[in-house]
């Protein structure tokens, strides 16, 4: 993937009773968790996302059903289908996402490491544009 987007093979614990994955602060996840949400009972056709985050990194998983999430990264984009529990995507700040083709049982859990701040937002592709290509230039002539 980008770099900046990664896709994470959660692992399972599983015994005679079933399966169990858990996730703590480390290489797969790596920032203190400030906040986990859940996504559920999206509507058929619809799409979410369609924005980019300044600082927000996350790790996102589809406990339950699948859905296909876009990345763009400013310069390429990629698509993965998260369609296990155990297959998470890590993503990181300035990447411009969308999430697609929600399956009806999608359940889609994310784990952020900020609390909720609409001024972290990024939501028009434009001044996500802007804001990449600056910085891009700016690392090229530091
Ligand atoms: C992301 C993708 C994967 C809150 O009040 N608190 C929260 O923690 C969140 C996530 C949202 N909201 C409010 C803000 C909006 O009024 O809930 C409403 C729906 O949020 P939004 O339109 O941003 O939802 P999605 O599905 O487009 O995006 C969400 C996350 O917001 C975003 O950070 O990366 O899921």
């Amino acid at each position: 993937m980008s770099g900046t987007t990664q896709l994470v093979e959660l692992e399972v614990i599983g015994d005679h009773r079933g399966s169990l994955v858990s996730l703590e602060k480390g290489a797969k996840l790596p920032f203190d968790i400030k906040r986990v949400y859940y996504i559920f009972g999206t509507l058929p056709n619809v799409s979410r996302g369609f924005h980019a985050h300044k600082k927000l990194r996350q790790l996102a998983v589809c406990v339950s059903g699948k859905c296909r999430m876009l990345m763009d990264n400013g310069q390429s984009k990629e698509e993965v289908w998260l369609d296990s529990p155990k297959k998470g995507v890590f993503i990181n700040n300035l990447i411009w996402r969308e999430m697609h083709d929600f399956s009806e049982d999608c359940v889609l859990v994310v784990f952020a490491s900020h609390e909720y701040d609409e001024s972290d937002y990024i939501r028009n592709y434009e001044d996500f544009k802007n804001i990449v290509d600056k910085n891009s230039v700016l690392s090229r002539t530091s």
